[in-house]
């Protein structure tokens, strides 16, 4: 939140470009005042449109040009303000100022993003999500452009059109929207091995996010840091969400696709409307220059990760959202994000992948956003003023004063002057380069299957169970055989069970497939190409499981409190001040939006009925105490929906608490029928019902559990 003893440099300089319309007069574009906004100019009361109607005109031509188009990629986002704050200097890696200075607060804007669909799409969809971050330091924009999947698809940039022409809806008939879930994208997929560790991530929940505050951001590539004497040591960006990290399960996903295709933004913008600003500890894995060649992959092929347990993750400062746009196109949709946005003391590696987006950020958005100028757009101008000698451009909005637009010049008196390295002007890291030019992959990239094998082992049963689900989904989609055979045969490479279990599903044999299936070069020899079958060095990496996370915190949680008239208030109140001094919050849902009146006669609002939203929009339930209340939920209009909710509920892992007086629901719902210890399922009868209850949601589900609970063999 921006206060008096908290100044925000950007937040100081985007006000002086707001304006309000709060108790002024109707304008035109030219400042006119307008005495008649409901009829046009016309001959006589039912005569034609005079063409001198300036202000018709003026209104229909703004309105026919509002839309830009959107990003070809990561069209659908969420953006926020905020801080960064360092906590720990790294100036032994880095001269970046804003990573030096203990304390120091860096005004920050954050766009979250899907990746493959429209901007009107849904949500939930299995989808990457981008993670981009604008610093706005007194050195410049630095712009960390980065995913909530520590690894890509493709190892080259000269890839990326057709990695994104293989998953956007089909060109003929543009069918389906935001989903992977078709033949074209996992024809492609079959052919480049290099993406089955990347797919094994996609078909994990971490592509269904319970919430954008709930997902971990990584640069991806290996970057350099340069410190004051010129050394350079390689850096990976970590940022890691201090609620931690949890998903919906997949049926949820498209339930709420259903319900509230806005689920991510709303839970974002209510959480910091709320004051629940969420939170990211920021992280680096830092690699001297000399131990480029330690690991079993190379340092620049992008679908590899460093594990954490060979380089730890050092933490060194805290993200914070703090404050809602005020306008999302002026903000969250002209925001322009730039990999190659640096500030000294940050420097590019020579990932092949990262090279070509250097080229592809600047030159969508002359498309995007129609001019050169774009950086003069208020969320994109950086706090420092900008000098130099561009000029010009569609829509300029700098007012450069003098006649001196190139340099040398000695009529401007030189000005403006180039900055000494110690007066912050930035120069690239002398990196010694020497070698042919050649259109080629280094040997040290074709490994495609170890730190997929990485992944997959590294997950808990039930996230394995959901990777093996999310694939069949997805292969049952794809009409042509072929190509669910070739999938299995690279799953076959990273898992013969996981392979089984989907073949089995869709019904096909399991034969490992003769490599490589990626086009080649024409000169090239196969076998140069040709992924070993080989073991990761680390065999286990604990950070890549969600079962690992933040387990003790139900801040910002929804929890739905079903009840009808004769509710206990005291039940009711009680719970409810627990949960919201944990910062979670509570909404009613009754079987209509009358208030519901309690056990004492006093009125309680809710905030849906039954019909309105659906158990998959809450992360736990609370069945109300009271009798009055039970026998009402259980009459003939209202028992179908609540028993939904319940069962839902149950059957997505989550917790359950039965207030006194609702046996009788209990009784009628799926968990009746447990057959097993559940620490997910209060009730009254439990010793600490409450503070169970309390504790169960922390754990956010049992996923463990969710054999048993759905009956599964
Ligand atoms: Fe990209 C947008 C992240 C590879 C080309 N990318 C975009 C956004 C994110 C990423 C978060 C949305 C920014 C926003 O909110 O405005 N992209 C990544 C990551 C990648 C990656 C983490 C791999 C590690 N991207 C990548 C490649 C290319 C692009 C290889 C092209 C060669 N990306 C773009 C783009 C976009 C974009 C077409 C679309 C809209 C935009 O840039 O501003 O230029």
């Amino acid at each position: 939140m921006k206060t008096n003893e908290d100044p925000n440099k950007k937040l100081d300089q985007l006000d002086s470009f707001k304006t309000s319309n709060e108790d002024q007069k109707l304008t035109t574009n030219q400042g006119l005042k307008i005495n008649n906004n409901q009829d046009s100019l016309k001959a006589g009361d039912r005569g034609p449109t005079l063409l001198e109607d300036f202000i018709l005109r003026e209104k229909i031509t703004h309105f026919d040009h509002e839309r830009i188009p959107e990003r070809i990629v990561h069209a659908r986002g969420s953006g926020a303000h905020g801080v960064f704050k360092l906590n720990k200097s790294i100036e032994k890696y880095t001269k970046a100022k804003f990573l030096t200075e203990v304390g120091k607060e860096t005004p920050v804007f954050v766009r979250f993003s899907t990746v493959a669909g429209s901007k009107g799409s849904t949500d939930l969809a299995r989808d990457v999500r981008g993670f981009a971050v604008k610093f706005y330091t007194e050195e410049g924009n630095y712009d960390l452009v980065a995913n909530n999947i520590p690894v890509f698809f493709i190892q080259d940039a000269i890839k990326f059109p057709d990695l994104v022409h293989a998953v956007k809806p089909e060109p003929d008939n543009e069918i389906p929207q935001a989903a992977s879930a078709h033949d074209t994208f996992w024809d492609f997929i079959s052919l480049m091995p290099e993406s089955m560790h990347m797919i094994m991530w996609v078909m994990s929940d971490r592509a269904i996010p319970r919430s954008l505050r709930m997902m971990e951001g990584f640069g991806v590539h290996s970057f350099k840091f340069i410190n004051s004497e010129g050394a350079s040591h390689f850096v990976k960006f970590h940022f890691k969400p201090k609620l931690g990290v949890h998903s919906v399960a997949w049926d949820e996903a498209q339930k709420i696709s259903g319900v509230d295709p806005d689920f991510h933004k709303r839970d974002l913008w209510e959480s910091i409307e709320n004051g629940n600003f969420p939170e990211w500890d920021f992280g680096v894995q830092i690699i001297p220059e000399e131990k480029e060649h330690d690991f079993d992959f190379d340092l620049l092929d992008p679908t590899k990760l460093v594990p954490e347990e060979v380089v730890p993750v050092e933490i060194i400062g805290t993200l914070t959202l703090n404050r809602n746009p005020d306008n999302f196109f002026a903000e969250t949709e002209q925001v322009a994000f730039h990999p190659g946005h640096l500030v000294p003391g940050i420097d590019f590696s020579n990932d092949p992948l990262l090279q070509g987006r250097l080229f592809s950020y600047t030159d969508t958005q002359l498309s995007r956003l129609g001019s050169p100028n774009f950086h003069e757009i208020p969320i994109n101008k950086s706090i420092n003023v900008v000098h130099n000698n561009q000029r010009d451009g569609h829509m300029r909005q700098q007012i450069a004063k003098g006649k001196v637009s190139y340099e040398p010049n000695s009529i401007g008196g030189g000005c403006p002057f180039q900055a000494m390295m110690k007066e912050g002007g930035f120069a690239s890291h002398q990196e010694p380069m020497s070698g042919a030019k050649v259109r080629q992959r280094s040997k040290s990239f074709v490994d495609h299957y170890s730190q997929a094998k990485l992944f997959y082992n590294s997950q808990s049963l039930p996230e394995k169970t959901h990777i093996q689900k999310a694939l069949t989904f997805e292969l049952s989609k794809v009409t042509i055989p072929e190509i669910r055979e070739r999938v299995i045969g690279q799953l076959a490479f990273i898992d013969k069970d996981l392979a089984t279990k989907v073949a089995e599903k869709l019904g096909v044999k399991v034969k490992k497939l003769a490599q490589p299936n990626q086009s080649i070069p024409a000169d090239a020899n196969p076998k140069d190409l040709q992924s070993e079958e080989r073991e990761p060095e680390t065999k286990i990496s604990e950070a890549l499981s969600m079962q690992n996370t933040v387990k003790d915190t139900i801040s910002s949680r929804t929890i739905g409190f079903i009840m009808a008239n004769g509710a206990d208030e005291n039940a009711v109140i009680s719970l409810k001040q627990k949960i919201e001094k944990e910062k979670a919050r509570v909404q009613i849902i009754a079987p209509s939006l009358a208030p519901v009146k309690t056990n004492t006669g006093n009125p309680l609002i809710p905030k849906h009925s039954l019909t309105s939203i659906k158990s998959v929009c809450f992360d736990a339930l609370y069945i109300s105490a009271g009798s009055d209340s039970a026998k009402e939920l259980l009459n003939p209009e209202n028992k179908k929906h609540v028993l939904e909710f319940i069962n839902d509920a149950y059957s997505h892992c989550k917790a359950i608490y039965f207030g006194a007086g609702t046996e009788e629901i209990y009784n009628a719902s799926d968990v009746a029928g447990k057959k097993h210890e559940d620490p997910a399922i209060v009730t009254d009868k439990s010793k600490n019902p409450d503070a169970d209850f309390i504790k169960a949601v922390a754990a956010h589900r049992v996923w463990e559990l969710e054999k048993e609970r759905n009956n599964l063999a």
